[in-house]
């Protein structure tokens, strides 16, 4: 902070007349600035009449958030130099992108940041046109736009992002504006509860501005019609003491406004004060602003007969050029209101007056690096994840493990390492132990703000572990928040559900792919998900929680940004991890097993499969120096172990059969090298897969995902996929293999139907597998558990 700023600073004296006069004029050349950025392509002073040739043809974007957004903004700027704040603003209906844009480029760093669009009538003007324009920035607060790190775009995950901003940053503030319409979405809806996980002593604080400016798209929002006492209620149930701002008159509203932030921000200082100075965490009632103006504040009043300032109709843009005489004249008229000559040099630079009132280098809100989190990551210390190493015994499959179990184990160490820089933590819904993560609580406590029983386990509100909250939204929200501001961690999930947050960890992958493509955007530690209790094994649930589809979904996202990671056992999983938390910018997906499974890989040799993705596992394959007759493929621990047992099968009954074996743990190696960076070039491809030998390929999810990524191969039509095919119930786990024909006997019958030139010799080898699929069932049926030669099965090669 700059001293001699702090001394001279008249933001530090008394809320005159004077300084809200002044901010006003903020207000309005921010105004001024938004609303031109959505017509204007030349004339940006207004210096002459306007034309309809100096407009947009097609004029994109919002106008009905902005002003009272852009009211937000001058008054935190105040707040910010009053009281020396670490602040970053988060804007959850970003849709408004030009509000952000505007005060960005009135403190100075959006020239900063973009030299061409520089503080004169030049870089105006390029300011105005490049807005929701071709080859130009979004409409939404983007990437692009410095300061932000929340899209705002996908409504809903504000306050998670604010949340996940403060986490372990005690002197940081993460201010965020929350439409009244978004905070109609679930997501948001239920945000509310985060303060029951914040920490006044090591956690910084979230100030919500719930913008009640009355309306959504179409139509008025719940909140807006509520009653004041409803409101009330409404947010001292959710644990929040909300403070009004409510009117139109701009001045009278500056000074509440002035008042109330004021009052707010000393009530956070106190709130943090006596948690620091007593250590005592009882979870606080923290402030909040209800900021009731009308939509569309300040902008038309009436256009074409209907009422536009202070309903819906000011969502976006509020005057068309549809009648371009009498539009025109309105949008003058309208842009003149802000006096635009009172608020910037003929040379179109904001009057010194007025620019003073931006607080001052990192201080500015588009200029604080948490919302460049990558000026802030430091790499994590890791363990050598070689030290957790499952030993696999005599030979492979010998020895039964739990991948998550062991995971839990290097994850545990992970945080002792990394206690004293507090930047990694972990997150789930309720999820931790039955994800078999449970060494995690040997070093660590759940995070937990609330009333405590004796009977709790690992509860406290120093946890680091994010699981006391069932909402796969909040987990996601927090997660990515905390990984924006420069930290780790990872989101450990079921994988059924991890479609919830499908669209979520998507928002996230478009975020990644635009910050890949400015310099200035510093890279942040991956997104990883862990996809756990997955479609194979369901004991006591069955089928709402089988669907392996988050892989569909993540395999359709650009290419640069995402990865699927299928590790078959702990020491593959174990290298995977390493990897994840190591990596930057991504989206790691990593399917992980968490039952008793066999283990067959050596940590030296899961650390030499898991570099290269994808391999011929040898000690399964009998084709060496020979053409094989049949590929068997996998990817994914149960398929993989239902392969391996099919070919148990076959390299015994019919010995002269070469098969050979491939595991795949990287899935996109299956894509070519030029749609995936991770893809084999189809020499590379052709050498494992052959041109023309039958594949058949078992795998996690649904098949339709291999037939995807692997059609423009050489051999795409001689590919079998077996995959998951929407069969489940409470059943036994061999059982649900067998009902989506993936099981050993459903794979041994494929491969025969695929061998011709087995002729006849492969007759009675087929009959025996149907044999064993109908005492499968009888088995089961009786005694409820799978057959012992199932369930007892071991490599034996
Ligand atoms: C999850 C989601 N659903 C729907 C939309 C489409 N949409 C964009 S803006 C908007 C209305 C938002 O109203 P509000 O939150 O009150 O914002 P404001 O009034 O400040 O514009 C809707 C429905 C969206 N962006 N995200
Ligand atoms: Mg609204």
């Amino acid at each position: 902070m700059d001293n001699t700023e702090i001394v001279t600073c008249t933001e530090k004296g008394p809320i005159t007349d004077e300084l809200l006069t002044r901010m006003n004029k903020w207000w309005r050349a921010a105004n001024y600035l938004s609303a031109c950025q959505l017509y204007l392509l030349s004339n940006p002073l207004l210096k002459e009449p306007l034309t309809i040739d100096m407009i947009k043809k097609k004029i994109v974007g919002h106008w009905g958030t902005v002003p009272g957004q852009n009211f937000v903004f001058v008054h935190l700027n105040r707040a910010i130099k009053r009281y020396d704040l670490d602040l970053i603003l988060l804007s959850g209906p970003g849709h408004g992108g030009n509000f952000y844009i505007a005060n960005d480029y009135l403190d100075g760093t959006y020239s900063e940041v973009y030299p061409n669009i520089s503080e004169d009538e030049t870089g105006m003007q390029k300011l105005f046109k490049q807005f929701s324009f071709p080859g130009g920035v979004p409409s939404h607060c983007a990437p692009e736009t410095p300061g932000s790190i929340n899209e705002g775009g996908e409504l809903g995950y504000g306050i998670a992002h604010a949340f996940g901003a403060v986490f372990d940053n005690p002197d940081l503030i993460a201010a965020v504006t929350v439409g009244d319409g978004e905070a109609e979405t679930g997501p948001l809806a239920t945000s509310w509860q985060s303060n029951k996980f914040l920490n006044p002593i090591l956690d910084g604080a979230v100030l919500p501005i719930l913008h009640l400016n009355g309306y959504k798209i179409a139509n008025p929002t719940i909140f807006a019609r509520m009653s004041h006492e409803e409101i009330v209620d409404f947010f001292h149930g959710c644990g929040w003491e909300p403070y009004f701002v409510e009117g139109d008159d701009p001045m009278t509203m500056h000074r509440t406004m002035a008042e109330t932030m004021d009052t707010v921000i000393e009530k956070i200082k106190a709130i943090q004060k006596h948690a620091r100075e007593t250590g005592d965490t009882t979870r606080p009632v923290w402030p909040m602003i209800v900021l009731r103006t009308p939509k569309g504040w300040t902008g038309p009043k009436v256009v074409d007969g209907k009422r536009i300032e202070g309903n819906f109709l000011a969502h976006q843009v509020p005057i068309s050029m549809e009648k371009p005489e009498e539009h025109v004249k309105i949008l003058e008229q309208w842009l003149h209101s802000y006096h635009p000559e009172e608020l910037f040099d003929e040379n179109g630079r904001l009057l010194p007056d007025i620019k003073e009132l931006a607080p001052v280098g990192r201080a500015r809100i588009g200029a604080n690096p948490h919302g460049n989190g990558g000026k802030l990551l430091r790499d994590l210390r890791m363990p050598d994840f070689r030290d957790y190493a499952f030993d696999i015994g005599e030979g492979h499959g010998s020895k039964d493990g739990q991948d998550m179990t062991e995971l839990g184990k290097f994850v545990r160490d992970i945080f002792k390492d990394n206690e004293a820089s507090r930047n990694f933590r972990i997150f789930g819904p309720d999820e931790t132990n039955s994800n078999r993560l449970n060494s995690v609580f040997e070093v660590q406590n759940r995070d937990w703000n609330s009333e405590l029983l004796d009977t709790d386990d690992h509860l406290s509100p120093d946890g680091r572990v994010m699981d006391s909250m069932l909402s796969e939204h909040m987990c996601e929200g927090w997660l990515e928040g905390y990984l924006l501001t420069g930290r780790h961690g990872f989101f450990a999930t079921y994988e059924s559900f991890a479609r919830i947050i499908d669209s979520m960890a998507a928002q996230h992958a478009k975020w990644l792919k635009v910050c890949n493509q400015l310099p200035w955007r510093e890279e942040i530690a991956s997104l990883n998900l862990i996809m756990c209790s997955t479609v194979w094994q369901q004991d006591h649930n069955g089928f709402t929680h089988q669907d392996p589809g988050f892989l569909d979904h993540i395999a359709n996202k650009k290419a640069d940004v995402v990865r699927i990671y299928l590790p078959p056992d702990t020491n593959c999983l174990l290298s995977c991890m390493d990897h994840c938390l190591r990596s930057k910018n991504y989206v790691n997906v990593v399917v992980a097993s968490k039952h008793p499974r066999p283990q067959w890989l050596s940590m030296s040799d899961a650390v030499k499969h898991c570099t290269q993705g994808i391999g011929i596992w040898e000690w399964a394959s009998n084709d060496q120096g020979q053409d094989p007759d049949i590929v068997f493929a996998c990817a994914g621990e149960t398929p993989t172990l239902e392969a391996l047992a099919a070919v148990s099968i076959l390299r015994d009954q019919l010995p002269d059969i070469k098969i050979r074996f491939i595991n795949v743990v990287d899935l996109f190696k299956l894509q070519p090298s030029t749609e995936h960076p991770h893809g084999l070039t189809d020499a590379e491809y052709d050498m494992l897969f052959t041109k023309d030998k039958p594949v058949i390929f078992n795998f996690h999810g649904y098949a339709g995902l291999v037939h995807e990524l692997t059609y423009r191969r050489h051999n795409n039509r001689l590919i079998h996929v077996r995959g998951y095919k929407e069969e489940g119930t409470i059943t036994t786990p061999f059982d649900v293999r067998v009902q989506n024909d993936i099981d050993r006997f459903h794979l041994v019958q494929l491969a025969l139907r695929l061998l011709p030139q087995l002729g006849n010799k492969g007759a009675y080898l087929y009959q025996s597998m149907s044999d064993k699929l109908v005492e499968h069932k009888q088995y089961i049926h009786e005694y409820g558990q799978d057959l012992p030669e199932v369930a007892e099965w071991q490599w034996s090669k």
